[in-house]
Protein backbone atom coordinates (compact mmCIF):
# COMPACT_ATOMS: atom_id res chain seq x y z
CA UNK A 1 0.00 0.00 0.00
CA UNK A 2 1.44 3.47 -0.72
CA UNK A 3 0.71 6.21 1.53
CA UNK A 4 0.49 9.89 -0.09
CA UNK A 5 0.79 11.40 3.08
CA UNK A 6 -0.62 11.61 6.91
CA UNK A 7 -2.95 14.30 8.44
CA UNK A 8 -2.74 15.02 12.25
CA UNK A 9 -6.41 16.94 13.20
CA UNK A 10 -7.07 18.02 16.73
CA UNK A 11 -10.65 18.49 17.45
CA UNK A 12 -12.39 20.22 20.78
CA UNK A 13 -15.53 17.68 21.66
CA UNK A 14 -17.94 19.20 24.54
CA UNK A 15 -18.79 16.03 26.73
CA UNK A 16 -22.51 16.11 27.69
CA UNK A 17 -21.60 16.33 31.16
CA UNK A 18 -18.18 16.64 33.49
CA UNK A 19 -16.35 13.61 33.94
CA UNK A 20 -14.64 13.47 36.81
CA UNK A 21 -12.25 10.42 37.87
CA UNK A 22 -9.57 10.33 41.10
CA UNK A 23 -7.01 12.04 37.91
CA UNK A 24 -9.03 15.19 37.26
CA UNK A 25 -12.16 16.64 35.59
CA UNK A 26 -12.91 16.51 31.90
CA UNK A 27 -15.14 18.98 30.50
CA UNK A 28 -14.25 18.77 26.39
CA UNK A 29 -12.35 15.90 25.14
CA UNK A 30 -9.32 17.32 23.44
CA UNK A 31 -8.38 14.56 20.52
CA UNK A 32 -5.78 14.21 18.18
CA UNK A 33 -7.32 12.11 14.99
CA UNK A 34 -5.03 10.84 12.49
CA UNK A 35 -5.90 10.90 8.49
CA UNK A 36 -3.68 8.37 6.32
CA UNK A 37 -4.53 8.79 2.17
CA UNK A 38 -3.17 6.48 -0.40
CA UNK A 39 -4.05 6.44 -3.53
CA UNK A 40 -7.28 3.95 -3.17
CA UNK A 41 -8.36 4.82 0.41
CA UNK A 42 -8.42 7.01 3.65
CA UNK A 43 -7.65 5.78 7.24
CA UNK A 44 -8.72 6.66 10.50
CA UNK A 45 -6.95 6.13 13.95
CA UNK A 46 -7.84 7.87 16.92
CA UNK A 47 -5.43 8.70 19.36
CA UNK A 48 -7.09 8.44 22.85
CA UNK A 49 -4.21 10.30 24.62
CA UNK A 50 -5.76 13.37 26.83
CA UNK A 51 -4.80 16.78 27.09
CA UNK A 52 -2.47 16.29 30.14
CA UNK A 53 -0.38 13.32 31.46
CA UNK A 54 -2.83 12.30 34.75
CA UNK A 55 -4.17 8.59 33.43
CA UNK A 56 -0.60 7.95 31.70
CA UNK A 57 2.55 9.80 30.26
CA UNK A 58 1.40 10.06 27.19
CA UNK A 59 -0.62 13.10 26.28
CA UNK A 60 -2.14 14.57 23.08
CA UNK A 61 0.51 17.25 22.24
CA UNK A 62 3.20 14.57 23.20
CA UNK A 63 1.34 12.39 20.80
CA UNK A 64 1.53 14.60 17.61
CA UNK A 65 4.99 15.63 18.02
CA UNK A 66 6.00 11.55 18.36
CA UNK A 67 4.02 11.04 15.00
CA UNK A 68 5.65 13.98 13.31
CA UNK A 69 9.02 13.81 14.32
CA UNK A 70 9.40 10.21 14.66
CA UNK A 71 6.77 7.70 14.30
CA UNK A 72 5.50 9.02 10.28
CA UNK A 73 8.82 9.35 9.26
CA UNK A 74 9.73 5.91 10.42
CA UNK A 75 6.71 4.58 8.51
CA UNK A 76 8.02 6.73 5.42
CA UNK A 77 11.31 4.68 5.55
CA UNK A 78 9.97 1.23 6.39
CA UNK A 79 7.87 1.89 3.02
CA UNK A 80 11.02 2.94 1.00
CA UNK A 81 12.81 -0.24 1.91
CA UNK A 82 9.98 -2.61 1.37
CA UNK A 83 10.63 -4.83 -2.08
CA UNK A 84 6.82 -4.42 -2.26
CA UNK A 85 4.82 -1.71 -1.25
CA UNK A 86 1.79 -4.08 -1.12
CA UNK A 87 3.41 -5.11 2.23
CA UNK A 88 2.63 -1.74 3.35
CA UNK A 89 0.18 -3.11 6.23
CA UNK A 90 -0.36 -2.73 10.08
CA UNK A 91 2.05 -5.77 10.81
CA UNK A 92 4.43 -3.35 8.96
CA UNK A 93 3.70 0.28 10.58
CA UNK A 94 3.79 -1.80 13.66
CA UNK A 95 7.39 -2.88 12.88
CA UNK A 96 8.54 0.15 11.52
CA UNK A 97 7.67 1.97 14.66
CA UNK A 98 9.14 -0.03 16.95
CA UNK A 99 12.25 1.05 17.69
CA UNK A 100 10.79 3.77 19.15
CA UNK A 101 10.06 3.38 23.06
CA UNK A 102 6.69 3.88 24.33
CA UNK A 103 4.45 6.37 23.20
CA UNK A 104 1.84 3.49 22.49
CA UNK A 105 -1.14 5.85 22.08
CA UNK A 106 0.48 7.51 19.43
CA UNK A 107 1.87 4.29 17.70
CA UNK A 108 -1.37 3.17 18.22
CA UNK A 109 -3.75 5.58 16.34
CA UNK A 110 -0.98 5.43 13.15
CA UNK A 111 -1.33 1.96 13.04
CA UNK A 112 -5.36 2.12 13.17
CA UNK A 113 -5.29 4.21 10.38
CA UNK A 114 -2.90 2.37 8.18
CA UNK A 115 -4.82 -0.81 9.05
CA UNK A 116 -8.19 1.06 8.30
CA UNK A 117 -7.22 2.10 4.91
CA UNK A 118 -5.99 -1.40 4.12
CA UNK A 119 -9.14 -2.85 5.26
CA UNK A 120 -11.18 0.35 3.01
CA UNK A 121 -9.19 -0.94 0.25
CA UNK A 122 -10.20 -4.59 0.03
CA UNK A 123 -13.31 -4.03 2.08
CA UNK A 124 -12.94 -6.00 5.26
CA UNK A 125 -14.21 -4.78 8.23
CA UNK A 126 -12.61 -4.23 11.63
CA UNK A 127 -14.36 -6.90 13.31
CA UNK A 128 -14.17 -9.13 10.52
CA UNK A 129 -10.35 -8.61 10.60
CA UNK A 130 -10.15 -9.09 13.99
CA UNK A 131 -12.37 -12.40 14.47
CA UNK A 132 -15.52 -10.74 15.86
CA UNK A 133 -17.39 -13.60 17.13
CA UNK A 134 -21.02 -12.02 17.34
CA UNK A 135 -22.66 -8.83 15.66
CA UNK A 136 -23.46 -7.01 18.72
CA UNK A 137 -21.68 -6.33 22.05
CA UNK A 138 -23.42 -5.63 25.50
CA UNK A 139 -22.63 -2.19 26.70
CA UNK A 140 -21.72 -0.97 30.37
CA UNK A 141 -21.02 2.83 31.06
CA UNK A 142 -18.43 3.96 33.40
CA UNK A 143 -20.07 6.74 35.94
CA UNK A 144 -17.93 9.74 37.29
CA UNK A 145 -17.72 10.88 40.60
CA UNK A 146 -20.14 13.37 41.51
CA UNK A 147 -20.38 15.98 44.38
CA UNK A 148 -23.07 14.31 46.52
CA UNK A 149 -25.05 10.50 46.83
CA UNK A 150 -28.17 11.59 45.40
CA UNK A 151 -26.88 13.61 42.21
CA UNK A 152 -25.00 10.00 41.63
CA UNK A 153 -28.31 7.78 41.91
CA UNK A 154 -29.87 10.26 39.72
CA UNK A 155 -26.86 9.67 37.04
CA UNK A 156 -27.35 5.59 37.26
CA UNK A 157 -30.93 5.38 37.16
CA UNK A 158 -30.60 7.46 33.69
CA UNK A 159 -28.10 4.95 32.39
CA UNK A 160 -30.52 2.17 33.89
CA UNK A 161 -33.29 3.73 31.88
CA UNK A 162 -31.29 4.03 29.16
CA UNK A 163 -30.68 0.43 29.09
CA UNK A 164 -26.79 -0.19 30.11
CA UNK A 165 -26.21 -3.61 31.25
CA UNK A 166 -22.95 -2.75 33.51
CA UNK A 167 -22.69 0.18 35.68
CA UNK A 168 -18.86 1.30 36.34
CA UNK A 169 -18.57 3.98 39.10
CA UNK A 170 -15.48 5.35 39.46
CA UNK A 171 -13.89 5.62 43.32
CA UNK A 172 -11.55 7.37 45.42
CA UNK A 173 -10.73 8.09 48.26
CA UNK A 174 -13.18 9.35 50.48
CA UNK A 175 -15.55 8.43 47.50
CA UNK A 176 -16.06 4.47 47.63
CA UNK A 177 -17.98 2.63 50.12
CA UNK A 178 -20.91 5.10 50.69
CA UNK A 179 -21.89 5.50 46.90
CA UNK A 180 -21.59 1.72 46.07
CA UNK A 181 -24.07 0.64 48.80
CA UNK A 182 -25.79 3.68 48.26
CA UNK A 183 -26.49 2.38 44.43
CA UNK A 184 -26.65 -1.18 45.77
CA UNK A 185 -29.55 -0.21 48.06
CA UNK A 186 -31.27 1.64 45.76
CA UNK A 187 -31.07 -0.50 42.32
CA UNK A 188 -30.57 -4.04 44.59
CA UNK A 189 -28.35 -7.33 44.32
CA UNK A 190 -29.20 -7.79 40.45
CA UNK A 191 -27.74 -4.83 39.00
CA UNK A 192 -24.05 -5.96 37.21
CA UNK A 193 -22.03 -3.37 38.94
CA UNK A 194 -18.02 -2.72 39.22
CA UNK A 195 -15.72 -0.01 40.53
CA UNK A 196 -12.87 1.79 39.11
CA UNK A 197 -10.36 3.82 41.34
CA UNK A 198 -7.63 4.81 38.68
CA UNK A 199 -5.06 4.08 41.28
CA UNK A 200 -5.56 6.24 43.74
CA UNK A 201 -5.09 3.78 46.85
CA UNK A 202 -2.21 1.87 48.09
CA UNK A 203 -1.67 -1.60 49.91
CA UNK A 204 -2.44 -0.16 53.24
CA UNK A 205 -5.73 0.77 52.22
CA UNK A 206 -6.46 -3.10 51.43
CA UNK A 207 -8.53 -3.41 54.89
CA UNK A 208 -10.22 -0.40 53.90
CA UNK A 209 -10.97 -1.84 50.30
CA UNK A 210 -12.25 -4.89 51.78
CA UNK A 211 -14.97 -3.41 53.25
CA UNK A 212 -16.25 -3.44 49.11
CA UNK A 213 -16.52 -7.12 49.40
CA UNK A 214 -19.49 -6.67 50.75
CA UNK A 215 -21.39 -5.65 47.84
CA UNK A 216 -20.90 -8.15 45.59
CA UNK A 217 -19.02 -6.16 42.76
CA UNK A 218 -17.58 -8.32 39.65
CA UNK A 219 -14.44 -6.31 40.38
CA UNK A 220 -12.03 -3.45 41.58
CA UNK A 221 -10.21 -1.89 38.45
CA UNK A 222 -7.08 -0.51 39.30
CA UNK A 223 -6.60 -0.25 43.09
CA UNK A 224 -2.83 0.52 42.62
CA UNK A 225 -0.49 2.30 41.40
CA UNK A 226 0.23 1.28 37.56
CA UNK A 227 3.56 -0.31 37.93
CA UNK A 228 3.13 -1.96 40.55
CA UNK A 229 2.16 -5.66 40.26
CA UNK A 230 3.92 -7.16 42.97
CA UNK A 231 1.63 -5.18 45.46
CA UNK A 232 -1.48 -5.84 43.35
CA UNK A 233 -0.99 -9.53 43.83
CA UNK A 234 -0.67 -8.95 47.57
CA UNK A 235 -3.80 -7.19 47.80
CA UNK A 236 -5.48 -10.03 45.81
CA UNK A 237 -4.94 -12.28 48.34
CA UNK A 238 -6.83 -9.99 50.45
CA UNK A 239 -10.05 -8.88 48.61
CA UNK A 240 -13.01 -11.30 48.01
CA UNK A 241 -13.15 -9.21 44.77
CA UNK A 242 -11.50 -9.86 41.89
CA UNK A 243 -8.86 -7.27 40.81
CA UNK A 244 -8.74 -5.92 37.25
CA UNK A 245 -5.83 -4.62 35.78
CA UNK A 246 -6.31 -1.06 32.94
CA UNK A 247 -2.79 1.40 33.33
CA UNK A 248 -0.85 -1.44 34.24
CA UNK A 249 -1.33 -3.52 31.40
CA UNK A 250 1.15 -1.48 28.69
CA UNK A 251 1.69 -4.56 26.75
CA UNK A 252 0.90 -8.30 26.17
CA UNK A 253 4.45 -8.97 28.01
CA UNK A 254 2.52 -6.59 30.65
CA UNK A 255 -0.65 -9.11 30.37
CA UNK A 256 1.66 -12.24 30.79
CA UNK A 257 3.65 -10.84 34.30
CA UNK A 258 0.35 -9.73 35.85
CA UNK A 259 -1.09 -13.52 35.40
CA UNK A 260 2.05 -15.00 36.32
CA UNK A 261 2.32 -13.20 39.36
CA UNK A 262 -1.55 -13.77 40.21
CA UNK A 263 -2.25 -9.27 39.65
CA UNK A 264 -5.40 -9.36 38.65
CA UNK A 265 -7.61 -12.11 37.14
CA UNK A 266 -9.44 -9.73 34.59
CA UNK A 267 -7.98 -7.15 32.34
CA UNK A 268 -9.23 -4.35 30.83
CA UNK A 269 -8.37 -3.63 27.30
CA UNK A 270 -7.82 -0.87 25.85
CA UNK A 271 -5.92 -0.23 22.45
CA UNK A 272 -4.42 2.88 22.60
CA UNK A 273 -2.70 1.91 26.00
CA UNK A 274 -1.06 -0.95 24.61
CA UNK A 275 -0.04 0.44 21.20
CA UNK A 276 -2.97 -0.83 18.93
CA UNK A 277 -5.40 -3.39 18.15
CA UNK A 278 -3.27 -5.87 17.10
CA UNK A 279 -1.31 -6.15 20.30
CA UNK A 280 -5.18 -5.69 22.08
CA UNK A 281 -6.09 -8.93 20.07
CA UNK A 282 -2.77 -10.80 21.56
CA UNK A 283 -3.92 -9.54 25.14
CA UNK A 284 -7.05 -11.03 24.54
CA UNK A 285 -5.77 -14.56 23.05
CA UNK A 286 -3.35 -14.86 26.11
CA UNK A 287 -5.88 -13.97 28.75
CA UNK A 288 -8.01 -16.43 26.78
CA UNK A 289 -5.59 -19.17 26.56
CA UNK A 290 -5.21 -18.62 30.50
CA UNK A 291 -9.12 -18.23 31.65
CA UNK A 292 -8.58 -14.73 32.29
CA UNK A 293 -11.77 -12.74 31.44
CA UNK A 294 -11.04 -9.54 29.53
CA UNK A 295 -13.62 -6.37 28.67
CA UNK A 296 -13.16 -3.38 26.30
CA UNK A 297 -12.31 0.08 28.06
CA UNK A 298 -12.86 3.15 26.79
CA UNK A 299 -10.82 6.50 27.18
CA UNK A 300 -14.45 8.93 26.21
CA UNK A 301 -13.66 8.32 22.01
CA UNK A 302 -15.31 9.65 19.28
CA UNK A 303 -17.38 7.33 16.88
CA UNK A 304 -14.28 6.54 15.12
CA UNK A 305 -12.30 5.04 17.93
CA UNK A 306 -15.87 3.44 19.07
CA UNK A 307 -16.42 1.96 15.95
CA UNK A 308 -12.87 0.15 16.32
CA UNK A 309 -13.30 -1.00 20.19
CA UNK A 310 -16.65 -2.37 19.63
CA UNK A 311 -15.42 -4.86 16.58
CA UNK A 312 -12.99 -5.69 19.17
CA UNK A 313 -15.19 -6.37 21.99
CA UNK A 314 -17.06 -8.72 19.91
CA UNK A 315 -14.27 -10.95 20.12
CA UNK A 316 -14.96 -14.45 22.10
CA UNK A 317 -12.53 -13.80 25.04
CA UNK A 318 -14.49 -10.38 25.80
CA UNK A 319 -16.91 -12.27 28.38
CA UNK A 320 -17.49 -9.05 30.48
CA UNK A 321 -19.92 -5.81 28.90
CA UNK A 322 -17.29 -2.92 27.85
CA UNK A 323 -17.23 0.87 28.55
CA UNK A 324 -18.50 0.99 24.90
CA UNK A 325 -21.29 3.20 25.52
CA UNK A 326 -23.44 4.74 22.98
CA UNK A 327 -22.35 8.11 21.63
CA UNK A 328 -24.68 10.06 23.43
CA UNK A 329 -23.08 9.42 26.60
CA UNK A 330 -20.69 11.69 26.00
CA UNK A 331 -21.38 13.76 22.58
CA UNK A 332 -24.51 15.81 21.87
CA UNK A 333 -23.53 15.67 18.50
CA UNK A 334 -20.68 12.82 17.52
CA UNK A 335 -18.42 13.42 14.41
CA UNK A 336 -19.75 10.24 12.99
CA UNK A 337 -23.50 9.11 12.65
CA UNK A 338 -23.70 8.41 16.47
CA UNK A 339 -23.99 4.33 18.44
CA UNK A 340 -26.89 4.17 19.26
CA UNK A 341 -27.89 1.25 21.93
CA UNK A 342 -30.19 -0.72 21.50
CA UNK A 343 -31.52 -3.29 24.28
CA UNK A 344 -28.33 -2.57 26.29
CA UNK A 345 -26.18 -3.70 22.93
CA UNK A 346 -24.28 -1.77 20.13
CA UNK A 347 -23.89 -3.12 16.73
CA UNK A 348 -20.85 -4.22 15.36
CA UNK A 349 -20.22 -1.89 12.01
CA UNK A 350 -20.12 -4.34 9.05
CA UNK A 351 -18.84 -1.58 6.50
CA UNK A 352 -15.41 -1.57 4.97
CA UNK A 353 -12.55 -0.75 7.82
CA UNK A 354 -14.41 1.39 10.43
CA UNK A 355 -17.38 1.14 8.46
CA UNK A 356 -18.00 4.95 9.95
CA UNK A 357 -16.53 7.78 8.77
CA UNK A 358 -16.75 11.65 10.19
CA UNK A 359 -19.68 13.64 9.01
CA UNK A 360 -17.30 16.63 6.90
CA UNK A 361 -19.47 19.87 8.22
CA UNK A 362 -19.71 18.39 12.04
CA UNK A 363 -16.19 17.12 11.38
CA UNK A 364 -14.75 20.90 10.52
CA UNK A 365 -16.75 22.61 13.14
CA UNK A 366 -14.97 21.02 16.21
CA UNK A 367 -11.80 20.76 14.05
CA UNK A 368 -8.96 23.23 16.00
CA UNK A 369 -5.90 22.36 13.77
CA UNK A 370 -4.79 20.28 11.02
CA UNK A 371 -1.91 19.53 9.86
CA UNK A 372 -0.44 18.20 6.71
CA UNK A 373 2.20 15.30 6.44
CA UNK A 374 3.33 14.30 2.64
CA UNK A 375 5.72 11.49 2.42
O1 LIG B 1 -9.89 4.38 33.64
O2 LIG B 1 -11.27 3.45 32.35
C1 LIG B 1 -10.68 4.47 32.72
C2 LIG B 1 -11.99 7.47 30.74
C3 LIG B 1 -10.82 8.17 30.52
C4 LIG B 1 -9.65 7.69 31.04
C5 LIG B 1 -9.63 6.51 31.79
C6 LIG B 1 -10.80 5.79 31.99
C7 LIG B 1 -12.01 6.32 31.50
C8 LIG B 1 -13.30 5.70 31.74
C9 LIG B 1 -14.41 6.01 30.77
O3 LIG B 1 -13.56 5.03 32.70
C10 LIG B 1 -14.53 4.95 29.75
C11 LIG B 1 -15.43 5.39 28.62
O4 LIG B 1 -16.63 5.41 28.81
O5 LIG B 1 -14.90 5.71 27.54
MG1 LIG C 1 -9.89 2.35 34.20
Amino acid sequence: MEITGVELRRIAMPLVTPFRTSFGTETTRDVLLVRVVTPDAEGWGECVAMAEPRYSSEYADGAADALRRFLIPALSRYAAGLAELAELDAHAAGRAMEPFKGHRMAKAALETAVLDARLRARGESFGSFLGAARDRVPCGVSVGIMDSVPRLLDAVAGYVEEGYVRIKLKIEPGWDVAPVRAVRERFGDDLPLQVDANAAYSLADAHHLARLDAFGLLLVEQPLADDDLVQHARLAKLLRTPICLDESIESAAHAAAAISLGSCSIVNVKPGRVGGYLEARRIHDLCRAHGVAVWCGGMLETGLGRAANVALAALPGFTLPGDTSGSGRYYATDITPPFVLDDGHLAVPTGPGLGVSPVPEILDEVTVATEWIAL
